[in-house]
């Protein structure tokens, strides 16, 4: 049988969570939200490893209509974190929407009928009008293939994937790896192993966390009327101020260097570890961690930060390229995500059978990170280019939910079957974005999540939070375009050619 719906939204981490309560407040019923886990909460629900928790204060990262009001922690831990948005999902009934354990696999659209046909991986067919992917970047664990992987003989497993039935007091761990998952880790399983060897590649800038804790004045503070809103738009406004000029070359940069640089000679006396963990590339290149642990973590007389290349694990631990064996009982993969594939493992086809795959095989982008021409009433949340490493993501997620929310509504009004971002529309965006990522130092030499393995940088977005909502603040007539039903194309040029026939206008 073939369910038959409006809209289709897939994921339940922050970006599906905040669709469908949008959805809701517009009066939609007839949707559902697939989510692959057994819960709400997208990263937050698959990361639960020792100290998981956020480094972007709580009042920031959250939905702009479900503040945290009485929360007593400035940053939200994991926990609280997915309870958040279970609550959210609840106060505004979207349980009944919700199809857990549903994992999409295949997402096909119907040029005939101008609709999605979507297909689970259990074998469910549903049909509907519109589709929204909010699956996320940082799910999909990424485990090196180091020589000899498969033959160590104890547990081993990757941040992402916390075995909580390993009792980690006493034992010898390695933990490869040291980005943000790592330097929250290791502070926390530092005090009970009994030696930690941590294996890193390239050092990571750090900066210090503000006081963690709120006090009974300020937690009562923000229940002032307007004060919440105040107090989360000073920290747009801070984070947008001194945090995204981080990005650009040049002056801009240099105080948070200059800062991050004595908080390192603060925290690390040792000439040797201070010379291990001093990065080489500018702050920014890669995502800057805020922490108060990790440093005093590494000075412990039971953990010892290796810099030499892993050459092999072995059944009992690892060897370096410097033929030094060290013992583990544990390894720990603190490796990160597959974060520069794009909607991987789904099979997703547009206009004409074309296939999305294979347009982004040279890594993927999309117009505001949101919609792609060739595949119409198909939507992205947190799509290429639109993570901010300097400010809050549910934000720029829900900039992306309103505009989402402005092309349901055009199409509704003037009845169009689909409508789909337009090749000049793209043409001019892709345009911008180049020479916008041009000017950071995302393009240099360093190694990150942000970029594509072909050094194309497809993550973060190379502007405030306050821009992105500016290039979103125009109407979607601007940019999409009407598609008919039954308006398959032969090939993408021919397209492309189609639509600037057409004429339509370009959002900037
Ligand atoms: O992953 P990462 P993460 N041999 O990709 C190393 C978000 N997050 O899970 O730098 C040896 O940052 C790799 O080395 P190198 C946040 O956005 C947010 O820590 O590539 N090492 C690096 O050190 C974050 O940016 C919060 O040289 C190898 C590490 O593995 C993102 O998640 C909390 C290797 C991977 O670091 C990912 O963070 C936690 C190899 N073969 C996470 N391969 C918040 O608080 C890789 N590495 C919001």
């Amino acid at each position: 049988m073939v369910l038959d719906l409006k809209v289709v939204v897939v994921g339940a981490g922050f970006g599906g969570i905040g669709m469908g309560v949008a959805l809701k407040r517009a009066g939609y019923e007839d949707f559902v939200i697939l989510e692959k886990g057994d819960r709400v909460g997208g990263v937050w629900r698959e990361n639960t490893y020792p100290g998981c928790d956020c480094d972007v204060p709580s009042h920031l990262y959250s939905f702009s209509f479900a503040p945290y009001r009485s929360a007593k922690q400035r940053y939200p831990g994991q926990e609280q974190i997915l309870s958040y948005l279970r609550q959210v999902a609840d106060d505004h009934g979207l349980t009944p929407h919700l199809r857990l354990n549903s994992a999409l696999s295949a997402a096909t659209y119907l040029d005939d009928l101008a609709r999605w046909e979507l297909t689970t991986t259990d074998g469910e067919t549903i049909r509907a009008d519109v589709v929204i992917f909010a699956l996320g970047q940082l799910h999909r664990p990424y485990i090196p293939s180091i020589q000899g992987r498969d033959l160590f003989a104890g547990p081993a497993f990757h941040t992402a994937r916390w075995d909580h039935h390993q009792d980690l007091r006493g034992r010898d761990i390695a933990v490869i790896g040291t980005g943000s998952s790592a330097v929250q880790l290791l502070p926390q399983i530092a005090r009970i192993a009994g030696r930690v060897h941590v294996y890193q590649r390239t050092p990571q800038w750090l900066l210090p966390k503000p006081a963690r804790e709120f006090g009974p004045v300020s937690r009562l503070a923000l229940h002032v009327p307007g004060a919440h809103q105040v107090y989360r738009r000073a920290l747009h406004r801070g984070a947008d101020t001194l945090l995204a000029p981080i990005m650009h070359r040049g002056w801009s940069a240099r105080p948070a260097q200059w800062f991050a640089r004595a908080y390192l000679h603060r925290r690390v006396t040792d000439p040797g570890l201070r010379a291990a963990v001093t990065p080489d590339y500018p702050i920014g290149g890669k995502r800057i961690i805020f922490d108060n642990a990790y440093y005093s973590t590494l000075a412990r007389h039971n953990v010892k930060l290796v810099t030499d290349p892993i050459q092999r694990i072995v059944a009992d631990g690892v060897e370096t390229v410097d033929g030094a064996h060290r013992r583990a009982d544990i390894l720990i993969y603190a490796t990160g995500f597959r974060a520069a594939e794009f909607m991987v493992p789904i099979s997703v086809r547009g206009r004409g059978g074309q296939v999305l795959q294979e347009q982004w095989s040279d890594g993927a982008d999309a117009f505001m990170g949101l919609a792609v021409p060739g595949y119409p009433n198909a939507f992205l949340i947190a799509g290429p280019n639109s993570f901010t490493p300097a400010g809050s993501n549910p934000t720029m997620k829900e900039y992306q939910i309103g505009y989402i929310m402005e092309c349901l509504r055009w199409r509704e009004e003037i009845d169009a079957p689909a409508i789909e971002v337009g090749a000049t529309a793209m043409a001019r965006y892709r345009n911008w974005l180049q020479g916008a990522i041009a000017k950071t130092i995302w393009t240099g030499s360093v190694n990150s999540w942000f970029k594509h393995a072909n050094g194309r940088v497809v993550n973060p977005w190379p502007g405030t939070t306050r821009s992105f909502a500016r290039m979103l603040a125009h109407h979607p007539a601007d940019a999409f375009t009407v598609v008919p039903a039954g308006t398959g194309i032969a090939s993408k040029a021919s397209a492309d050619a189609e639509q600037t026939d057409r004429g339509e206008g370009a959002s900037r």
